[in-house]
């Protein structure tokens, strides 16, 4: 029986453990990318492990997320960014540069190779064969230190390609599909890899949107082979050295296999407020919009601003629409500009930004109220736009380009035919704010540059014997951690600040969350949060673990959880507990105080049933499903606790 390309790579990266789903393993890590907006957390945690110079192949820190210098501190961050990579071996990506995911499959990405990243999109890495996952700051930070990055073993989905795309019909519809499938959940536990006729269709930045969209189902990652397609891409970069040939065995066995046939799709787009909420462009056509944006890491690459460009040598921006044009990179943008293809873009009537995330995490670019805007972003998640209550739409460029000329939803077949796009030979390649590591003996000597705005993480205590505490918060399912840990741009300049940033905890559910839970744990109690399936889903922020831990938070009790806050917590001493019961849910009142006796000895024993008392109503049993390594993580208080041990 053959293997599949995932199995491949990690069986070539194992460190510890079985192939089999569901089993923890251990991999190496080749590459790390870091943004700034988690970077500064990941660097002061790389700091604390105390190691002289990274580990990894590679490892780059991105400035893409906070770019709004609107005071001292964001630019303090960067400057802390800089000096920490230039003390530490570490490439160093200037804001202004683009987006991480956008940058890294152009000048980093290698096939066959393993890449961890602070950042939930870093599988659209994948779209060069590469196995790249997400995770938190701090397990980034120690495979940067050398160690392993440990995962429990995914089911590995085929998804079977056939057919190629109808004219106007692009990447993002297939993810959209995807999505419309499996919803913000059904990729939990699994890796998606590509195979069949159809993926020869696709070009690198296509397979990548598609890869990058795989994190809106859950996914661990998702990955396409590495073939002509890809060698042509590295070529275009350059760095035809990279290219290795890998695929699937023939008779590769998966857990599951999909099929989809590419020239069935049709334009579709996800409705306000969840990725998955998917439905034809046709359905929705003819809701006036006042905001249309391209932009984020699933859809900014120069195919997609090509697209833009021919259409807007035909048409005009409609009057009442705000077209925005957000680039994913600077080679993004300097490639358009040298094939003569940004001057429609200008000529008909659109505002553009500079190359970044901006309103993707919600740094600017908030709609009107009441009114329709329409995104390549990758999440609508409720209020993430800056605006509340918000109606975002998530669509493919050429749906946001017709719409945006029309002033209303539209299905970009009505434009009529389809425009040729040639993509260069050779692409422009301009690393002027790529800045790369020093050597050793110059790194040695280089000081941190620290603001007053950068405050090093508090020490965090072992797990008592016994929990007693009070359920302060109790929310429903596919919770997210915008929800958690709001981010905009009031927030995110306090993302090195943890006790800043912690005044922000659920802001957007309960504005007092924050004050009650100090308020509790003053008395010497601990809070607990109770949530629903999916508890955690979106970003990798370890800020949404590690901020409620701050407030006292530290079990949180749910029917289920996303793969990398689940990490998360447990990296900072949070149980996270699942209902045995799911209907004991139901029993759980905010305000309702609970004991957990003899909870250390339960975890030092490897128990995995956990016997809550709630006052008044009685015992509830949860699962505490944990390695031992994530058991001793949790005994110590957080894994940085446990590394210094
Ligand atoms: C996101 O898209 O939600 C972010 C902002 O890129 C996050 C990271 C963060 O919160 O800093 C992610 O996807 O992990
Ligand atoms: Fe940036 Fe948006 Fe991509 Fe997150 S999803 S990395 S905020 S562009």
């Amino acid at each position: 029986m053959g293997f599949t390309l995932a199995h491949k790579i990690l069986e070539s990266h194992l460190v510890s453990g079985k192939l089999v789903p569901g089993e923890e393993i251990a991999i190496k890590i080749d590459q790390t990318l870091t943004q700034d907006a988690t970077g500064t957390m990941v660097y002061l945690e790389f700091e604390a492990i105390g190691i002289n110079r990274v580990k990894t192949e590679v490892s780059v820190s991105y400035v893409d997320h906070n770019i709004l210098q609107t005071d001292f501190r964001n630019a303090d961050d960067h400057r802390f960014l800089l000096s920490i990579a230039k003390r530490y071996g570490i490439w160093f990506s200037k804001p202004g540069n683009g987006i991480c995911h956008q940058v890294h499959l152009e000048r980093f990405a290698v096939p066959g190779k393993t890449l961890l990243g602070s950042d939930s999109h870093t599988p659209t890495a994948g779209g060069c064969g590469m196995l790249a996952i997400g995770a938190g700051g701090l397990d980034v930070a120690m495979a940067m230190a050398g160690k392993p990055f440990y995962l429990k073993m995914p089911k590995i989905v085929g998804i079977y390609l056939y057919g190629k795309l109808q004219p106007w019909v692009s990447a993002r519809d297939v993810a959209l599909y995807l999505l419309s499938k499996f919803t913000v959940k059904g990729g939990l536990g699994k890796i998606f890899e590509y195979f069949g006729p159809g993926t020869k269709t696709l070009t690198v930045p296509e397979r990548a949107t598609i890869c990058n969209l795989g994190t809106e189902m859950g996914a661990t990652t998702s990955i396409f082979p590495s073939d002509e397609m890809t060698l042509s891409w590295l070529k275009a970069q350059d760095r035809e050295k990279d290219f290795v040939e890998l695929s699937a065995d023939k008779d590769a066995k998966y857990d599951e296999i999909i099929e989809i046939d590419l020239s069935k799709i049709e334009p579709l787009c996800a409705c306000p407020s969840s990725p998955d909420n998917v439905k034809k462009v046709a359905e929705e056509a003819g809701k006036p919009v006042s905001q249309v944006i391209i932009g984020s890491c699933a859809n900014s690459s120069l195919k997609d601003l090509l697209i833009v460009s021919k259409v807007l040598e035909r048409y005009k921006v409609h009057p009442d629409v705000s077209f925005e044009i957000n680039p994913g990179s600077l080679q993004v943008l300097e490639n358009l500009v040298t094939l003569s293809a940004f001057k429609s873009i200008l000529d008909g009537g659109t505002r553009i930004n500079q190359c970044g995330c901006l309103g993707c995490i919600g740094m600017g670019q908030a709609p009107p109220t009441n009114s329709i805007s329409l995104r390549t972003f990758t999440r609508n998640f409720p209020g993430r736009s800056g605006t509340i209550p918000d109606y975002i739409y998530l669509v493919s460029p050429e749906t946001a380009v017709a719409s945006a000329v029309k002033g209303m939803i539209t299905d970009p077949r009505e434009l009529g035919e389809y425009p040729e796009i040639i993509l260069p030979e050779k692409f422009i390649i301009n690393d002027s704010m790529l800045i790369p590591p020093l050597p050793e003996n110059e790194a040695q000597k280089v000081e941190i540059i620290r603001g007053p705005n950068i405050v090093p993480l508090p020490p965090l205590d072992p797990l008592p014997e016994d929990l007693e505490g009070i359920f302060l918060l109790k929310v429903g399912d596919n919770i997210t951690t915008d929800h958690i840990m709001p981010a905009g741009a009031k927030i995110l300049p306090l993302r090195s600040n943890l006790p800043a940033i912690s005044e922000y905890v659920y802001k957007n559910v309960d504005l007092e969350f924050p004050k009650k839970a100090l308020e509790i744990k003053k008395t010497g109690l601990v809070v607990g949060i109770v949530g629903g399936e999916n508890y955690g889903q979106g970003s990798s922020r370890e800020h949404a673990a590690l901020a409620p831990r701050y407030l006292g938070v530290r079990i949180k009790l749910a029917k289920s959880f996303a793969r990398i806050h689940r990490s998360n917590l447990i990296n900072f001493g949070i149980l996270p507990l699942i209902f045995e019961n799911k209907e004991d849910y139901k029993k759980i009142s905010p305000g309702d105080t609970f004991l957990i006796k003899n909870l250390k000895k339960a975890l030092s024993k490897g128990e995995k049933k956990i016997k809550i008392n709630i006052k008044g109503k009685g015992e509830i049993f949860a699962v505490l499903d944990l390695s031992e390594r994530e058991r001793k993580c949790i005994l110590a208080g957080s894994l940085l606790n446990l590394a210094k041990e």
